[in-house]
């Protein structure tokens, strides 16, 4: 399979003599999940990009780019998965990344991720937002550092083309696509890249963290809590870009809480689908959508945006790890008191 960049060159853009940095991005399972009546659930699995998230499609340009531009640096704010790819992608392409981070806000692992890959993190006394802005300062005076950033456009080409994908699978485009909405790049991606695509875009579900939901409240936050630390985000950089394509698609944005995200986490691990809160997010607002109104009858695609084990500590909260046995007792009996348990 030829890598992200070169399979959608027309679409994307870029300039013809571009070098593209890549490490395997995108081309991610679109799975069949059940069948609801007259609805199709899909789930596109995008914690299976090379660094665990979405991220790395739009990483992937917009640190070429960097490079192409001479850049000598890439910088960012993160919640966590932008800080890891963009730490990925700079190692690729051999520039030093410097990701800022919201402190005591971020999944370990996702820290662990970005200072493996060689990033430099740096850690600040506030939000994710306050961070954001701290960047974006940087990078508009010092031209020599990259903002790569979902305000950077190139961010959201390449995440476009999670949509050109998902057309190419399904051979049509979906009638409703739900995902969860932080800083409200990728919405913005998918509405730009089905239309770009197949000139038209579903009915767009945005789905926000109850506590972190600036777009269902229609203001700016400046206290956000919720326990999916990705979507952490009060004052989201493309809310403009994510009303137009809620209210042109005839969509909405709705909010679930933290009990409902970690019921949604259960179910698709227990069938076999491990994602992050923010990605079980989605599909607790979907589910939350059903319960309220009945679904449109066909495709339904709910994008599952980070893996599981990017944040090992919230499952904890509903899987138990293990029975440890003292060498005295069964492996067998203490499985007949799991079975006995499970069935009660
Ligand atoms: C798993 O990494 O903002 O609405 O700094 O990690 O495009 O912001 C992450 C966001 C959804 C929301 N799911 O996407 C960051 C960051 C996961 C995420 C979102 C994020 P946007």
């Amino acid at each position: 399979m030829p890598i992200l960049i070169e399979r959608y060159r027309r679409w994307l853009d870029v300039p013809s003599d571009l070098t593209a940095y890549s490490i395997g991005e995108g081309n991610t399972p679109l799975v069949h999940w059940q069948t609801w009546g007259a609805t199709r659930v899909w789930l596109k699995l995008e914690g299976s990009n090379p660094t665990g998230s979405f991220k790395d499609r739009g990483m992937t340009v917009a640190v070429s780019i960097a490079r192409h531009s001479m850049a000598r640096a890439v910088i960012c704010a993160s919640t966590g998965n932008t800080a890891a790819s963009a730490a990925a992608y700079a190692g690729r392409a051999g520039l030093p990344a410097f990701v800022v981070m919201p402190e005591g806000q971020v999944a370990p692992p996702k820290m662990v991720q970005a200072a493996a890959h060689g990033a430099r993190l740096i850690v600040v006394r506030g939000n994710f937002d306050q961070a954001l802005s701290g960047v974006r300062t940087v990078a508009a005076n010092e031209s020599w550092i990259a903002l790569v950033n979902s305000v950077n456009p190139w961010r959201i080409r390449g995440q476009e083309t999670a949509a050109y994908e998902i057309v190419d699978a399904l051979g049509t485009v979906p009638m409703m696509l739900v995902l969860p909405v932080g800083n409200a790049g990728n919405i913005s991606a998918y509405f730009q890249g089905f239309h770009r695509y197949a000139g038209r875009a579903p009915e767009f579900l945005g789905v926000q963290a109850k506590g972190s939901d600036p777009l269902v409240q229609n203001r700016p936050l400046d206290h956000v809590a919720t326990i999916a630390s990705a979507i952490r985000i009060g004052r989201p950089a493309s809310a403009d870009s994510a009303k137009t394509a809620v209210k042109e698609s005839h969509g909405q944005f709705l909010s679930v809480d933290d009990t409902a995200i970690l019921a949604a986490q259960k179910e698709l691990a227990h069938g076999g689908i491990f994602v992050e809160p923010a990605s079980a997010a989605a599909y607790a607002g979907l589910l939350q959508r059903q319960s309220l109104q009945t679904l449109p009858s066909g495709d339904i695609v709910v994008i599952l945006t980070g893996a599981g084990l990017k944040d090992t500590d919230t499952p904890l909260q509903w899987a138990s790890i293990a029975s440890t046995l003292s060498p005295a007792d069964g492996i067998l009996s203490t499985i007949t008191t799991l079975l006995e348990e499970m069935a009660g």
